[in-house]
């Protein structure tokens, strides 16, 4: 099986021998080039780390596995995260997976439905929360402060330290470090990790984190955060926030999979988008594709060329379909 995270960076996670490993097999995921999209974008080399084959489908596992781990040694009686989704599967998953009883809180009406189903089906309490993702956090980490159950949103320290190894990672596999890491700005947990690791291997490599001009409206639901409580994280790295707009996110969520065969959670290309406008510079980049398509299968329904009806006759199959010849 896949070396478990926290066994692959035990020298570097904050673990014992008397912590139990709850694991998945998540980390080590895939880094993959994208030529194709290098050249669009004018830079030399372009990696993406393709965060989605984490095992619930999105970069949180990473945390996750720590998290719920150091909950479990530590006697933690239940685990509780607020979430736009992809926390919620990845929390459910890990709980689940330790015997824990696990408690999400759903902003109503705001997550795809395809996380929602995940969570369920992983046996956690999901409560949908009237109100906005910021309101469902602020809910949690009140519960949580009663002692009751273990806060598993990035606020724990344990997430960040899990989520700092996809950096580790990156700069194993490409020998050093790239001229930038870029990813997707939510809450900031995800930078604000991503900058603990490059303090601890010692460098200054440029972080971008983007996020959704309109944090409360995007369609990228994953990101739809209006109060990103690690803002002052994300200052204090000093990473470089860019925004974009629907219009870009989609786009480029549409190019990475028709060019580079990455289907990926609209919210994942947000970093994307900002390196193919041309607003990130260096020749070698580093953008984390964080979580998976399936995630979200009505806004690809919506967007995506709808199938053609067509009767089981080859003739009429080789007329409707778009065969190009071999170039
Ligand atoms: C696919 O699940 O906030 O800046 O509750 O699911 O670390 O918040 C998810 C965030 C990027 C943003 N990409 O990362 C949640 C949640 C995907 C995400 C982000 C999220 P952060």
């Amino acid at each position: 099986m896949t070396v478990p995270l926290i066994e692959r960076f035990r020298d570097r996670l904050p673990v014992s021998a008397a912590t139990p490993v709850v694991t998945l097999g998540e980390g080590s995921t895939p880094l993959l080039p994208a030529p194709r999209l290098a050249r669009a974008a004018g830079v030399r080399e372009l990696w993406l780390k393709w965060e989605a084959s984490n095992p619930t489908g999105s970069y949180k596992d990473r945390g996750m596995t720590l998290a719920v781990s150091k909950a479990l040694e530590e006697g933690a009686g239940a685990v509780l995260c607020a979430s736009t989704g992809n926390t919620a599967a990845s929390a459910a998953a890990y709980a689940a997976r330790a015997g824990l009883p696990a408690v999400v809180l759903t902003p109503q009406g705001a997550v795809a439905g395809a996380k929602l189903a995940q969570t369920r089906m992983l046996g956690a309490s999901v409560l949908e929360v009237r109100g906005d993702f910021d309101a469902a956090l602020g809910a949690a980490q009140e519960l949580a402060r009663r002692g009751t159950h273990v806060l598993v949103n990035s606020l724990n320290p344990y997430r960040r330290a899990g989520q700092k190894t996809a950096v580790l990672e990156i700069v194993e596999e490409l020998g050093g470090a790239p001229d930038a890491f870029v990813l997707p700005y939510g809450g900031g947990g995800n930078t604000s990790a991503y900058a603990q690791a490059l303090a601890e291997l010692g460098l200054d490599t440029p972080i971008v984190s983007v996020e959704a001009e309109n944090r409360r409206e995007t369609l990228a639901t994953a990101i739809r955060i209006g109060d990103p409580v690690h803002a002052a994280a994300v200052r204090a790295a000093h990473a470089r926030v860019l925004h974009v707009d629907d219009d870009e996110i989609v786009s480029t969520w549409r190019l990475l999979a028709a060019q580079e065969g990455l289907f990926c959670e609209p919210s994942s290309a947000a970093g994307l988008a900002a390196v193919l406008r041309g607003d990130v510079e260096g020749d070698r980049l580093a953008v984390t594709i964080t979580g998976h398509g399936l995630k979200d299968p009505a806004i690809a329904d919506r967007l995506a060329a709808t199938p053609v009806e067509v009767d089981p006759d080859p003739d009429a199959i080789a007329a409707a379909s778009a065969a190009r010849p071999a170039s």
